[in-house]
């Protein structure tokens, strides 16, 4: 363990390379049988181009240091596990659409710009807890994510080409979303973009509907007086990420530029609350790279564990550089999060502080459907809020699972969705995600909470 700041900042990034983390024990790697094949795709992936630019990543870095300190508000979501068959174009246009919706609605209440970062283009592995599950009552290899193996029983075996398929599935993905927002799909004056049906029967529909307008109403004006143009109102900042989890393949898009190493297959990278052990070779990885990097945070979080990962993290301690997100569950939310923060802050460690409150509230009912309350979802936010305005702290945006269709995974909401409608629309290959109306009626929710800082 580290006990001072001299040690940690004399470590920097000595004595790493993008390899370095082989020397540590790693976690959640698939076991390839044809390691001949796994290392031609790997060597193939590093002659291919990279997916993003040291120049954005920066930009973002930039962006994440403004909404630490209040001057933006980070909107973080997407999918649990994003599927091959998802690269498509209704797919990728609705997962845009719903982001831009819920961060207008942000921008519009807090008066400040958000920052989106899409779960999406790479979110391709999965860790999970159990090596077998069980598929049409045979036992199966878990199930870890389309670029290791495929969903079907006979199919769990990894299979290294995959690697490639995610690769020019997540490039084929963000040239897409680049295209659009490039193209104007951010133009969101439309009011058929702003389909409320499903949430008429809210109490505040007639609030939502009215601050609907109100947006469209601003973004006209806005227009009238040319001072906006369309890319502004839009997307024109949209950023990616996805968990840091498969190192081969991370290691295979890490590029160096200058003095800088940077992972260019996404903006950013998060490593997951079972993957960030000081000694683990996610955060060797992890500690070498130029990228602002999240930190998933769950109950089990030692405080003084949580310092020291920041400091192998963030040696030159540079604002924007970690993102602490936290994902505490709505019962300990409130008691957990204060030494989190104080042990951060006593360290004088600078930190994004981001609230994920979907992980820690995912429960299975009795007829096995995962899900999430929405109760649940906004009372550990609520929390969260008023925990960081306690301790004199900034919450600098939120991480959430959602989708932009009419799914039934979550209950609760406005719309009032049960635990008997949950087989209505069950769709989620992971966890259970906000549908569109449970999305948007989140997003009003803390723009309410910005509103009153
Ligand atoms: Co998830």
């Amino acid at each position: 363990m580290m006990s001072s700041f001299h040690q940690s900042s004399a470590e920097s990034t000595h004595n790493w390379n993008p390899d370095s983390w082989r020397s540590r024990p790693a976690l959640h790697q698939p076991e390839y049988r044809d390691v001949g094949r796994l290392s031609e795709v790997l060597d193939l992936l590093e002659t291919l181009p990279p997916l993003v630019f040291p120049g954005e990543v920066d930009r973002l870095a930039v962006e994440l240091a403004d909404a630490s300190k209040g001057s933006r508000f980070i909107l973080h979501g997407g999918e649990c596990v994003e599927r091959f068959a998802d690269c498509n174009e209704v797919t990728i246009a609705n997962r845009i659409r719903i982001l831009l919706q819920m961060s207008i609605i942000l921008t519009h209440a807090a008066r400040k710009p958000v920052v989106r970062i899409g779960r999406m283009a790479g979110q391709f592995f999965k860790p999970r807890s159990r090596e077998t599950e069980l598929l049409d009552g045979h036992e199966v290899p878990t199930y870890k994510g389309d670029a290791v193996h495929g969903f079907e029983a006979t199919q769990r075996e990894p299979d290294p080409s995959r690697l490639l398929q995610g690769y020019f599935r997540a490039s084929a993905t963000l040239n897409y979303v680049r295209a659009m927002i490039a193209g104007g799909f951010a133009d969101l004056h439309h009011p058929d973009y702003w389909n409320l049906r499903d949430m008429e029967h809210a109490s505040r529909y007639a609030e939502y509907q009215g601050i609907v307008e109100r947006v469209q109403d601003a973004i006209h004006f806005m227009e009238s007086f040319g001072g906006l143009d369309r890319g502004t109102v839009g997307g024109v900042n949209f950023f990616t990420s996805h968990e840091a989890l498969h190192l081969a393949y991370e290691q295979s898009l890490t590029r160096r530029d200058g003095e800088k190493w940077y992972n260019l297959g996404a903006h950013m990278l998060w490593i997951g609350d079972r993957t960030r052990g000081l000694d683990g070779a996610h955060l060797e990885y992890l500690r070498g790279l130029s990228n602002p990097v999240g930190v998933k945070l769950g109950p089990d979080t030692d405080p003084d564990d949580l310092r020291d990962v920041c400091r192998r993290l963030n040696p030159t301690r540079k604002t924007g550089k970690v993102v602490c997100i936290t994902r505490l569950g709505y019962r300990e939310a409130a008691q957990r999060i204060t030494p989190l923060v104080g042990a951060v802050q006593r360290d004088g460690m600078p930190v994004v502080w981001c609230c994920d409150p979907m992980h820690g509230n995912t429960v299975t009912t009795s007829a096995g459907h995962k899900t999430r309350s929405f109760d649940h979802i906004v009372s550990e936010l609520r929390d969260t809020f008023a925990a960081h305005r306690e301790a004199g702290t900034v919450l600098a945006g939120v991480h959430f699972e959602m989708t932009a269709d009419p799914v039934t995974e979550c209950i609760g909401g406005s719309i009032g969705l049960a635990e008997a409608d949950l087989s209505r629309n069950y769709q989620s290959w992971c966890d259970p995600r906000l549908n569109y109306a449970q999305s948007l009626e989140v997003a009003f929710l803390i723009a309410d909470h910005l509103r009153s800082r």
